[in-house]
């Protein structure tokens, strides 16, 4: 009997089991397996989206700054990504476990010894035989610095490339980028998983006078450099010194070589931070891969929203609507002494408000000109209430340009919103004369936040 049962109760059970399998199949088909429903850790990679392993991020430092810029971003790089990140600077360093590379070293002694560009080289060399503090290599002037950092990089930038290639050769994509620089990993590996890594892929940041660029290149760009044009590299050492900056001298190879310029990705790759993003239509609902000019406390509350995110049910790619949500809502944004919005200034001219000239007094509501704001902060706040398209105001106490046909003004309006910053009077300098120059600064909050509740980028938007 025993026996019996025994032999008869695993083919019940095996039969059993088949048809329960069968109706679980019928009933849930087609029904394919939703990843979101899964806790991060058991979520299967989406086809398309790139491993942390196959993007290479080489981040540039100098001597003097490298125990100040590298902690802060090793801290806030999670550690899947540490693997695939190098540093690169202008003296072999260890900061913890990590090696800080020496770009400059396969360049010969002679080349640096007679080149004046090079002065801050052999000089970082010297101190470090000799033990003195790196501190002491800097400028006293910041821009006579920048200056020399900036001379330093025309001849780092394509050892800087070479180095990255030899470090870690034949992967699919490599990114150049800065301390200051911060990566929205998630976004950037689903936005690389969309190009071919064989194909010839230059992108860069659109440039910015004093933002740092970022560098994507693809495998095949790193291939035909490195592997198919061995001397390449060696080659350029002697044209280095006439070329601007850095960024040019690797554009200039590119194209030479390659025939291959670069693709200005904005706004996913931007030098904007969130309190310098031009929050509005037209810069929304786009995703965000890249954040530079991040001072480190704003890098970390960066870095702690994305964490937040993860236990989101529905965590989406953050997108700039996130930011403004995360770091403008919460904001009292009443009008603010000494603070600059960043309502004027170089690269936002594309969302200055123009004043009408015409019509002083009433302005023409359909060619969205608003009327002249010059007499007081309060008659700046009050033409941009009055203007359906203005979001922000800042009034100067002295006329500053617009980089637009308003030329120089008082009052400036915007259609973006931007946080911007506490900024001290100071004395300048205006056709000859002194002059206090003082900011004030408003925001039409309600009017931004009713646009921003109407806009739908994705499902779980507040
Ligand atoms: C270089 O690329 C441009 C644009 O893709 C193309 O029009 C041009 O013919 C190319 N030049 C050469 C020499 O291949
Ligand atoms: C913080 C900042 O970028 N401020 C800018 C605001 O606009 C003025 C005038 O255009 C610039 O000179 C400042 O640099």
């Amino acid at each position: 009997m025993l026996s019996n049962r025994r032999a008869i109760r695993p083919l019940r059970f095996l039969v059993l089991l088949i048809s329960l399998c069968f109706c679980f199949w019928v009933s849930g088909f087609p029904r394919t397996y939703d990843d979101d429903e899964l806790p991060l850790s058991q979520r299967r990679p989406t086809p398309g989206v790139l491993e942390p392993e196959q993007i290479i991020v080489s981040v540039k430092t100098t001597t003097p700054n490298a125990w100040s810029e590298l902690p802060p971003l090793l801290v806030l790089t999670d550690s899947a990504y540490h693997d695939s990140l190098l540093l690169m600077g202008d003296l072999r360093l260890n900061v913890g476990p990590f090696t800080v590379e020496d770009v400059l070293d396969r360049y010969t002694d002679s080349f640096v010894q007679d080149n004046p560009d090079m002065e801050r080289y052999r000089a970082t060399l010297e101190f470090a035989d000799s033990s003195v503090s790196f501190a002491e290599l800097t400028e006293r002037d910041p821009r006579k610095e920048k200056e020399v950092l900036a001379k330093l990089d025309k001849y780092k930038m394509l050892r800087w490339v070479e180095r990255t290639w030899l470090l870690r050769p034949e992967r699919p994509w490599y990114v150049l980028t800065e301390p200051n620089v911060h990566l929205v990993r998630p976004n950037l590996l689903s936005w690389l998983g969309t190009y071919d890594p064989d194909g010839y892929h230059f992108f860069a940041t659109p440039s910015a006078p004093e933002a740092a660029h970022t560098i994507v290149l693809s495998r095949g760009v790193m291939k035909a450099i490195m592997v198919d044009r061995p001397d390449l590299i060696p080659y350029y050492d002697n044209n280095i010194r006439g070329h601007k900056n850095a960024f040019e001298v690797l554009a200039t190879v590119l194209l030479s070589t390659l025939n291959v310029t670069a693709t200005m990705v904005w706004p996913e790759i931007s030098h904007y931070s969130p309190a310098t993003a031009p929050y509005g239509p037209g810069l929304w609902c786009d995703h965000v891969i890249t954040m530079s000019n991040m001072p480190t406390d704003l890098m970390n509350e960066l870095w702690r929203f994305e964490h937040e995110r993860r236990n989101w049910p529905n965590e989406d790619a953050l997108c700039f609507a996130d930011l403004w949500f995360r770091f403008m809502q919460p904001e009292n944004l009443d009008p603010r002494d000494d603070w600059d919005n960043l309502s004027s200034g170089t690269g936002y001219e594309q969302w200055n408000i123009l004043f009408d000239r015409k019509h002083e007094h009433h302005s023409e509501k359909s060619s969205g000109r608003a009327k002249p704001g010059e007499a007081s902060w309060e008659a700046c706040r009050d033409s941009c209430s009055e203007n359906d398209f203005c979001v922000q105001w800042s009034y100067s106490s002295v006329p500053m340009p617009n980089d637009n046909e308003n030329g120089d003004t008082r009052c400036h309006l915007s259609r973006s919103m931007k946080f911007g910053q506490h900024v001290a009077p100071q004395l300048v300098d205006r056709f000859g004369e002194k002059a206090t120059l003082a900011w004030k600064s408003g925001w039409e909050k309600e009017r931004f936040q009713s646009w921003a509740r109407q806009q739908r980028c994705k499902e779980q938007q507040n």
